[in-house]
């Protein structure tokens, strides 16, 4: 993009902060239930995942804008208690008529049209971005300059969202040093790899001993117990950057204690799923580093509200991914590009996770670990209809539940 139209691109948005931008009306809410294969099973704590599900929420509004929304979900309840098929009951039944109709001056009154239904988080988030997608298009601007619209003052897009990868649990620690190696290679600049009970110390000393610099961390989707501490402070020798979720899903608390006993800043996934969870963490001492995933906490109004409370109390902060389909990733990197989100976040390029996306364009690695935010408004990707039909045929003939 050329300096002086950037220039003034910059200056017309500015100008926009803090004003009042057009309303839609939505008028209609599709749901598309979908499979895609993953290149390579992705294993954690609690299971391996073969294939990716989701959920995508169509949005029409009443001037004919289409907007489209993810809920990240997974084949089996393994990291929230979500699936498929809860997602598309709470979205059908209620989320969905609770929106329709309705006119929405400022898409962070959204949540307030669903209050009373609780829980399902990445339902609604999935509808919530939905909506995101259709004011940023209504208003003619991209995904990411409609977040910044709602940061704090002086927050804008920085273009592009500096990402590591997620690493699965592999077969042995050569292939995990084998694939840290390829990744590395790919040109990611910071590497999670997943723990759990009896594959924690020696996997970090076999990669540190292979990869003496680079930035390494941890992720154990909630394995651990609180008595677990001495063992988990073996950890601190391998300089990493983080540990994230050690501790059970539902479990603020102990994680304080823990941090106590750890040189190595606790990052909080599983159990911060809201902005006031966030403020309990940050008052015992719970968190050293918050893994933000807009599907969790319920949407991007809540996303930026935590937002808001990390930058005010300097408390790092990155996106967290769940292997999104492209219409996920692409708003997760219009967030991850806001200057506040500080570290590398979860999000990698589409040829790590599918061979073909159900959008387009595909997201690349550029230069020093970053995606670059999509061109165009809302989102900036585009759903492939044909490829859309064929994920949502794969879905209806291997169901795993055996569902219609
Ligand atoms: O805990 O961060 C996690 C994927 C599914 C469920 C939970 C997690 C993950 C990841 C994937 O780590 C990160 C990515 O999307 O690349
Ligand atoms: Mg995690």
């Amino acid at each position: 993009m050329t300096g002086g139209w950037r220039n003034a691109l910059n200056l017309a948005r500015l100008m926009a902060k803090g004003k009042d931008l057009k309303a839609i009306t939505i008028r209609s809410i599709d749901l598309h239930t979908v499979l895609l294969p993953y290149l390579a099973p992705f294993e954690t704590s609690f299971g391996a995942e073969t294939d990716k599900v989701a959920v995508l929420v169509e949005l029409a509004t009443d001037a004919g804008v289409v907007g489209w929304g993810e809920c990240s979900i997974e084949l089996w309840p393994g990291y929230g208690y979500e699936t498929a098929v809860t997602a598309e009951h709470i979205l059908a039944e209620f989320l969905a008529p609770a929106a329709v109709g309705e006119t929405l001056a400022d898409p962070r009154d959204f949540p307030a049209l669903i209050k009373r239904f609780r829980g399902s988080h990445h339902a609604r988030a999935g509808l919530e971005a939905a909506v995101w997608d259709a004011f940023a298009k209504t208003n003619d601007m991209r995904l990411t300059d409609c977040f910044a619209h709602y940061a704090p003052a002086g927050h804008e897009s920085e273009e592009r969202a500096t990402v590591g990868v997620s690493i699965g649990i592999q077969p042995s620690l050569e292939a995990t040093v084998a694939v840290v190696s390829e990744r590395l290679a790919q040109g990611y600049g910071r590497v999670k790899l997943k723990i759990k009970r009896g594959w924690d110390v020696e996997l970090a000393r076999a990669v540190r001993a292979a990869h003496p610099d680079i930035l390494l961390m941890l992720d154990a989707n909630s394995d651990y117990r609180p008595e677990d501490a001495e063992h988990l402070a073996q950890l601190d020798e391998f300089n990493l950057l983080m540990i994230e979720q050690p501790l059970s899903h539902d479990d603020i608390y102990h994680h304080g204690h823990l941090q106590k006993r750890l040189k190595t800043p606790v990052c909080l996934d599983e159990s911060v799923k809201s902005a006031s969870d966030l403020q309990i963490a940050l008052q015992v001492g719970a968190i050293g580093i918050l893994n933000l995933k807009p599907a969790r906490v319920g949407g991007f109004t809540e996303s930026l509200e935590m937002y808001r409370i990390c930058a005010e109390n300097d408390l790092p902060l990155w996106i967290g991914g769940m292997l999104e389909i492209g219409v996920g990733r692409a708003a997760n990197v219009s967030f991850a590009a806001l200057p506040a989100v500080n570290l590398p976040s979860d999000i990698s390029a589409t040829d790590r996770y599918f061979a073909a996306d159900l959008t387009e364009p595909a997201f690349t690695l550029g230069p020093e670990s970053t995606l670059a935010v999509a061109d165009g408004y809302g989102i900036g990707v585009e759903v492939q209809r044909d490829r859309l039909e064929a994920a949502k045929r794969r879905w209806r003939e291997q169901n795993p539940y055996g569902g219609a």
